[in-house]
């Protein structure tokens, strides 16, 4: 097994997805994590100049997405054919375009901001649309198993929850989606996961 090291902040954000994957293939890896006032020092030390970076072996990798289709391949948490992968990408890339859209509505930089035109075009325009489309998915998913594809959890259904978790900041946002509820619920509860969430540091985003 290769020595992974993971440099990303004190938060959840885009770094959440590769420690669940982490702890949903079951593999140790170390962690450098950054706090904000000692960024500007460690910026230069990164090719692209922000984190997720996760090196390998000593060698870096930027890009949370990439280095999570990455890991799923790794550690078996993949989709069995291409279709599916395919399938697992459009999900993945509707919970990017999501978590772009709400932080848009939420948060300034660092900071929090309530932009209310912006919330009310993510709760009754892009989230019905988004979600709509992903309930289709899970309910479609002709082995009838609740996740994204096929029969066991992939990565996709990780990113699903690690987005349902940043929107779920306002609980009431989730509520119409018993689709998607019903997935977190299964998911989260898978051993590993449940366990992951239950020991992780408290972080609010
Ligand atoms: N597409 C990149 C985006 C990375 C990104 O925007 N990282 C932010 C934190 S979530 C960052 O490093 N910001 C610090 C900076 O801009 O100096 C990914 O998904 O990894």
């Amino acid at each position: 097994m290769p020595k992974y090291l993971l440099h990303y902040f004190d938060m959840k954000g885009r770094g959440e997805i590769i420690r669940f994957l982490f702890a949903a293939g079951g593999v140790q890896y170390e962690e450098n994590v950054v706090q904000l006032p000692d960024w500007p020092a460690q910026k230069p030390n990164h090719a692209l100049g922000l984190l997720p970076v996760l090196e390998i072996d000593g060698k870096p990798f930027p890009e949370s997405i990439s280095i999570s289709r990455y890991l799923a391949a790794e550690f078996g948490l993949q989709g069995k054919t291409n279709l599916d992968n395919l399938l697992i990408d459009v999900v993945v890339d509707q919970c990017l375009f999501l978590r772009e859209a709400f932080c848009d509505a939420n948060f300034e930089g660092e900071k929090l901001k309530q932009d209310a035109e912006l919330h009310r075009k993510f709760k009754d325009e892009t989230l019905p649309r988004l979600f709509g489309y992903i309930e289709k998915v899970i309910s479609g998913n002709s082995t009838g198993s609740g996740f994204v594809v096929g029969d066991q959890m992939t990565w996709g259904d990780l990113v699903l929850i690690d987005l349902c978790d940043i929107i779920a900041r306002d609980p009431s946002i989730l509520t119409p989606y018993k689709v998607i509820n019903e997935h977190r619920k299964k998911v989260e509860a898978l051993p590993k996961i449940a366990n992951y969430i239950k020991n992780r540091p408290l972080r609010e985003f």
